[in-house]
């Protein structure tokens, strides 16, 4: 079938919207068209060419949902009709992984979904002649997407497509963060650098298990009111403030019991890891870095009882988690409404990226 997209030619251009062709779903696999998706600073970061996976022309995007359109032989746990959020982290129940009980990170389509096709090492969809790579197992950006059955988390039908997408990233990996990962106990003072679409999901998080401080970092002061809206109790302005380490100590009378970096720079990283409290403090990397970054403190930090850890997708089990999440959603348990700042069209998404960068948008979302 032929089907609208926004390629990604080469790293550092604009995307370029295509008609183009994706086959038909394959054994285990699905048909899905996507009705809308968010826009994430990742796609962002390998639009640079700093992702090391990074791979072109693709078709990016991973915060998507959409409806089940056909199902390729031996799909048992979805069909036609059925409402889904496709998942970058798959969830396959049979991998030492996933039997493992202790991570998320499923392993049993990593290889194949890092190398831009799908598990039979093939990609589906092309232009003219030439093929084009999926990204990260989803390919969003694309009206149509073929997915493996196990990356696929069915929803109830009645939540918009066009807020729960969100939960398909930022909303998952930002609660999940502080639930799955830290454990943020009630009482707790935290940390949370970069006020984006990520971290304002850390600190709606932080707020719904009951932190006590809950410090907001960012060196764009526009993100404060909404950043309050959701639970910000203190800002540290890292555009202003000489030491942004010594200023959380400060407010929270001896460091956080738990920070987050929300951002992917590697300074900022150290910052959220010496601003936890001597003894028992805990960091936890969301932020993705570039190609040749590398993290840096004196390993005094860590021998003084602080501890560094990272998330992938909040640590949630997309199969499993994602449902539930989109409940908590419809029950207004969580607010995703006031973090969707922009709704474009397919035709638009450039502006979505220069949203971003100008630090005008927390998310943009592309309804189809
Ligand atoms: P965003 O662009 O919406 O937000 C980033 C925020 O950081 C902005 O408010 C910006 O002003 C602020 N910032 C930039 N430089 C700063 C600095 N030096 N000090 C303080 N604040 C600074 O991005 P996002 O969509 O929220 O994503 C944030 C990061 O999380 C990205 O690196 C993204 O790739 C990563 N991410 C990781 C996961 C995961 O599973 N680990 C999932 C989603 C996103
Ligand atoms: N490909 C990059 C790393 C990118 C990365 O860290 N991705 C996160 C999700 S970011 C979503 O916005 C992730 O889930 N990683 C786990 C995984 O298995 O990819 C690199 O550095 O190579
Ligand atoms: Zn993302």
């Amino acid at each position: 079938m032929e089907t609208r997209a926004a390629v990604a030619f080469e790293a550092g251009k604009p995307l370029s919207i295509e008609t183009v062709t994706l086959d038909g779903p394959k054994e285990g696999e699905v048909l899905v068209e996507v009705k809308a998706t968010g826009i994430c600073h990742t796609d962002a970061f390998t639009l640079t060419g700093e992702d090391p996976e990074g791979l072109f022309p693709a078709i990016l995007g991973h915060e998507g949902a959409g409806v089940v359109v056909d199902c390729g032989p031996g799909v048992k746990s979805l069909a036609k009709g059925d409402h889904v959020i496709p998942l970058y982290i798959p969830e396959c129940g049979e991998c030492k992984s996933c039997k493992s009980g202790r991570t998320n990170l499923c392993t049993s389509i990593r290889d194949t979904q890092g190398q831009g096709v799908m598990p039979d090492g093939t990609s589906r969809f092309s232009l003219g002649k030439d093929k084009l790579f999926h990204y990260m197992g989803t390919s969003t950006f694309a009206n149509h997407i073929v997915v493996p059955e196990i990356a696929l988390a069915k929803v109830r039908e009645d939540a918009p497509f066009d807020k729960i997408c969100y939960i398909g990233c930022g909303v998952t990996t930002g609660i999940g963060a502080v639930i799955n990962t830290a454990k943020v106990r009630p009482g707790s003072n935290v940390a949370v650098f970069g006020l984006g679409g990520i971290g304002l999901n850390v600190i709606q998080g932080a707020r719904m298990v009951g932190a006590d401080k809950i410090v907001g970092v960012d060196i764009n002061p526009k993100k404060v009111p909404l950043a309050e809206k959701f639970g910000m109790t203190d800002f540290v302005n890292a555009a202003e403030v000489d030491d942004v380490v010594a200023a959380i100590i400060d407010i929270t009378d001896g460091g956080a019991d738990y920070s987050f970096e929300a951002i992917g720079n590697v300074n900022t990283m150290r910052q959220a890891l010496e601003c936890a409290h001597r003894g028992w403090g805990e960091s936890i990397i969301i932020g993705v870095a570039g190609a040749g970054q590398e993290i840096a403190t004196r390993p005094f930090q860590l021998v003084t009882g602080r501890v560094w850890k990272g998330t992938a997708f909040g640590g949630a089990r997309g199969r499993t988690d994602v449902p539930k999440i989109v409940d908590w959603y419809m029950n207004g348990k969580i607010n995703i409404d006031d973090l969707i700042t922009h709704t474009l069209d397919l035709e638009d998404i450039n502006e979505g990226f220069h949203l971003m960068h100008e630090g005008e948008s927390i998310r943009s979302v592309v309804v189809y």
